[in-house]
This record gives structure tokens, sequence and C-alpha cells, in this order.
């Protein structure tokens, strides 16, 4: 299984932060990656600039054979389409994807980190993981989700709300 986490914290010129990301699962489909399952939607500050505007973030379980280097050459692309920049570092995006888990592979290469080296220190990409596989171990730390979520400080455990639009494309 692989796991990726789509955020949107802006407009584009096209729609909201959820026309963007809904937009991102269509255009993942259109390259033949096989979308598993989609979490609900979650709303967070952004991090860590929480003036920057709010982010929307889910996770979506895909399957495909496409190595993590291709895989990020697609998600770069589709980044691109919804017009996402690149000037600075937090800058605030319409779309960005990323892998959190590549069928459980340690990458460490220039260009490609896997496991996400601060996934488990996100409310954003924790929350949505673990609504849809609430069994999931970390493939370095090997613990649990519901334990990483624990260790989170209590702001970041409480500064997040999932709502109730889901973004289920047909
Ligand atoms: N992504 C970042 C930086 N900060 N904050 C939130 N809440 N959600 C994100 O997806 C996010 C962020 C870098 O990509
Ligand atoms: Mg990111
Ligand atoms: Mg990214």
């Amino acid at each position: 299984m692989i796991y990726i986490n789509i955020g949107s914290n802006i407009n584009s010129i096209k729609g909201d932060r959820f026309y963007n990301i809904k937009k991102s699962i269509e255009l993942i489909r259109n390259r033949k990656i096989k979308i598993l399952k989609i979490s609900k939607v979650y709303e967070t500050p952004s991090y860590p600039n929480e003036k920057d505007p709010k982010f929307l973030n889910i996770c979506v379980a895909i399957k495909s054979q496409l190595s993590p280097e291709l895989l990020i050459k697609v998600f770069s692309s589709i980044e691109k389409k919804l017009q996402r920049t690149k000037e600075f570092k937090n800058q605030p995006r319409t779309c960005d994807i990323d892998i959190i888990d590549y069928r459980r592979k340690i990458i460490n290469s220039k260009k490609l980190t896997i496991p996400h080296p601060r996934a488990h220190l996100r409310n954003f990409v924790l929350y949505p993981l673990k609504e849809i596989s609430p069994e999931w171990v970390h493939p370095i730390f090997n613990k649990k989700i519901e334990f990483l979520i624990k260790k989170l400080s209590f702001k970041l455990r409480n500064e997040i709300t999932r709502l109730n639009e889901s973004v289920i494309v047909v």
C-alpha cells in the first residue's frame, strides 16, 4: 500500500481549497494510479506559520506500479497543473502532494526521503492516515499510529477539525 497526503491552503484560479483537492484526485486517477481509499477532509492551522491561511488535508491510499521517483514526478506535474508556485519555503500552496509511505520502504536519497521525515510529528498527516488505516505502523520507528498521535502535543491534538464534506470523486 502507498499512502499520500494532499494539502491545499489557497485558492487556485479554478477554485477553492476543496476544488483543488478534488481536482488533484481526479488528475491522479487519470494517470492510471488506482485510488483505494480517501479520508475525510481535515482542517488545521498552517504549520509553522499560523498566520498563513488554514490548510485542508486528506490522506489517500493508492496502488501503482510506478517507482517512488516516478510517482514524485507525476505528483509534481499535477501540482504544476494546479498553478502551484515554489518561491520560498512554506509558501502557501494551491496543491501539495506528498508520499507518506511507499510500501513500507525506507529511502534516503538526495532527491527523496521516504517515509516522509516529519510525518510522525504532524497532526495533518497522522489523523487522516489513522482514519483510513488504523493499523498502520511507522516503518522506521515501528510504532502504531495511535501511539504517535498520543505523542503529539495537546495543542496539535486539539487544533485539527474533521470536516463533514468529503471529496469522493465519481
Ligand atoms: N504542509 C507544509 C507546511 N505546513 N501545515 C498544514 N497544516 N498542512 C500542510 O499540509 C502543511 C503545513 C509543507 O508542505
Ligand atoms: Mg508537504
Ligand atoms: Mg510537498
